[in-house]
């Protein structure tokens, strides 16, 4: 493997595929079977596809299709072409669509057939170029225009601090920003873990085998998941989705697998799964949640395996993690990754001492650029000394281990999916007869938190849970609809006028 001088990420891929391209990359549970030549002639096809399109520099493709290995190849095409890949989420509905459109403006949309008849006129309202649709089966404009092209593209140069993707995310204003992730910023994160988190070369006898179930819209399943295999030459088993009983017949063939909590927790109570299922298994990697300790413990009764518990953002791709070959601790998220800078702060900007809970704030090359077009708002989340304010509190212990204790950003995170309390709030404020709203977390044992809604009437309204529920429903994606609506009087108040929500927390938590 030479010195790889082009810093698209696309090009350490490509040098570190397994010198026999005949191998396998990806595979399906429905039989299909891609090389790893296959993967980059199809790159190739649509990378040339999009320099035919002659989107102008720095042009974001905008994709929300289902989950298949062309999806994947589209994001990879479209490093190569040197665009910027904005993933959003298949449970969108057009309010959201339609506010991401506007804001990102990208040259090109590629969606599922089934929806362009809706995401079409949003498009050309926005003034969006180009729209092509691909399906979960091969199929689409996108599949058919790329294939009369050429196979062999020259990978597109970049340096480390050119843009690669921009992630949506909410942040404290429940207005969503968009995350300026470079090059330089996933190639190093996706180097250090691979040495981190020990991964054997695919093409190496005893290689690893990536059992992928995650969503491929989040840095998750995407970034974190993907890029563990493709730079380390390992095949993915790849499934279109989390679906229980897949995994379980998967696991025997995989060696690492990588879920949200929510994910071992369904395991975990899964009548099938016992050590000789996870015979193969070297490592399970749990993240963009809290892991219940006790999660963790039943995990390991029935398994025999420890989970190891790390910590990300979208902002910073990974930041901390738990060690490989040393003690991975409930509860915690390990230690910051090598080169990069974590520390606990007070309300003064001091260090906190071991045990004492402060603001986590991180420094180093996995730090994204800033927000997409909003530099005032990237400045503010910006310490003097340039550490960026994850909005997380922690603590480290005595060992150095670094706890999640709380945020102090207004967010709900349900099934590894985040939730801005603020945005649904707005939604349900915008009902007739709504006076006003609160929306909380509260503990769900599969989800980790339920999102609740607590809402006042006007004087003399009449409200309805479901009929709010229903409403919601039809607006925006599904995991962001409130699981109960609860209708009060009134909301509880500090002597500032602020909703108390530690208190609503309390009420409707139980
Ligand atoms: C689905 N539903 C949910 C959620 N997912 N409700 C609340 N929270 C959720 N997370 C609802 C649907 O709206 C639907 O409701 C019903 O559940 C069934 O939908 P289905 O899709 O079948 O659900 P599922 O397959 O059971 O999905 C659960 C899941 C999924 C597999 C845990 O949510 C998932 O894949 N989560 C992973 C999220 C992820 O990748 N996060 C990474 C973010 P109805 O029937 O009422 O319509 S990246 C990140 O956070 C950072 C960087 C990090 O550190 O990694
Ligand atoms: P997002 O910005 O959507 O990528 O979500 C990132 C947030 O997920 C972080 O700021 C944390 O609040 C949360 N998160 C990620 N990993 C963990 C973890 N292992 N434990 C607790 N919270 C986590």
């Amino acid at each position: 493997m030479g010195t790889v001088t082009n810093g698209n990420l696309y090009a350490l891929v490509e040098a570190r595929m397994p010198r026999d391209r005949q191998r396998c990359a990806i595979e399906t549970p429905d039989g299909l079977y891609y090389t790893w030549d296959d993967l980059e002639r199809a790159t190739a096809k649509l990378a040339n596809l999009l320099r035919s399109l002659r989107l102008p520099l720095g042009a974001r493709v905008a994709v929300q299709t289902e989950k298949s290995p062309e999806a994947l190849m589209l994001y990879l095409a479209t490093l190569r072409a040197g665009y910027v890949f904005l993933p959003l989420n298949t449970a969108y509905q057009a309010a959201e669509i339609d506010y991401f459109l506007a804001d990102a403006q990208p040259s090109l949309v590629v969606c599922s057939p089934q929806n362009a008849h809706w995401i079409e006129p949003l498009a050309r309202r926005r003034r969006v170029a180009h729209l092509l649709t691909l399906d979960g089966a091969r199929g689409g404009t996108l599949i058919e225009a790329g294939a009369p092209e050429s196979d062999r593209f020259d990978t597109v140069r970049r340096e480390p601090d050119d843009l690669a993707a921009i992630l949506y995310t909410s942040g404290t204003t429940g207005r969503s920003k968009g995350a300026m992730l470079t090059h330089g910023n996933m190639t190093s994160n996706a180097l250090v873990l691979q040495a981190y988190w020990g991964w054997r070369r695919g093409d190496e006898p005893g290689g690893d085998v990536l059992l992928h179930a995650l969503p491929i819209f989040h840095v998750h399943g995407l970034f974190v998941a993907s890029h563990g295999a493709l730079v380390n030459g390992s095949k993915m088993i790849w499934l279109p989705r989390f679906d229980l009983a897949e995994v379980l017949r998967q696991l025997p063939r995989s060696t690492v697998f990588m879920g949200v909590p929510t994910m071992y927790v369904r395991l975990a109570d899964a009548p099938g799964l016992d050590r000789e299922l996870v015979r193969n298994m070297r490592l399970f990697v749990s993240g963009s949640a809290p892991l219940l300790v006790e999660t963790h413990r039943q995990f390991e009764q029935r398994t025999g395996h420890r989970i190891l518990e790390r910590y990300g953002m979208s902002e910073t791709v990974m930041l901390t993690s738990n060690p490989y070959d040393g003690e991975r601790r409930p509860g915690t998220v390990g230690f910051a990754l090598p080169g990069v800078s974590v520390r606990v702060v007070d309300e003064h900007g001091m260090r906190c001492a071991p045990e004492q809970i402060g603001a986590i704030e991180v420094e180093g090359p996995n730090v994204f650029k800033g927000y997409w077009r909003m530099p005032e708002k990237t400045r503010e989340e910006f310490t003097a000394d340039g550490f960026f304010r994850t909005g997380d509190l922690g603590k480290f212990d005595a060992r150095g281990y670094l706890s999640i204790v709380g945020r102090s950003k207004d967010l709900i995170i349900s099934g590894g999916y985040n939730v801005y309390p603020k945005e649904i709030e707005g939604f349900i404020d915008e009902m007739p007869g709504v006076a006003e709203s609160a929306v909380i977390g509260v503990p769900h044992r599969d989800f980790g938190e339920a999102v609740t809604a607590v809402v006042v009437p006007r004087p003399g309204a009449e409200l309805d849970e479901a009929a709010i529920i229903a409403e919601l429903r039809a607006r925006i994606a599904g995991f962001k609809v409130p699981k109960r609506v609860h209708i009060v009087d009134e909301l509880p108040r500090n002597s500032m006028g602020k909703v108390q929500k530690n208190m609503l927390r309390e009420q409707f938590g139980r």
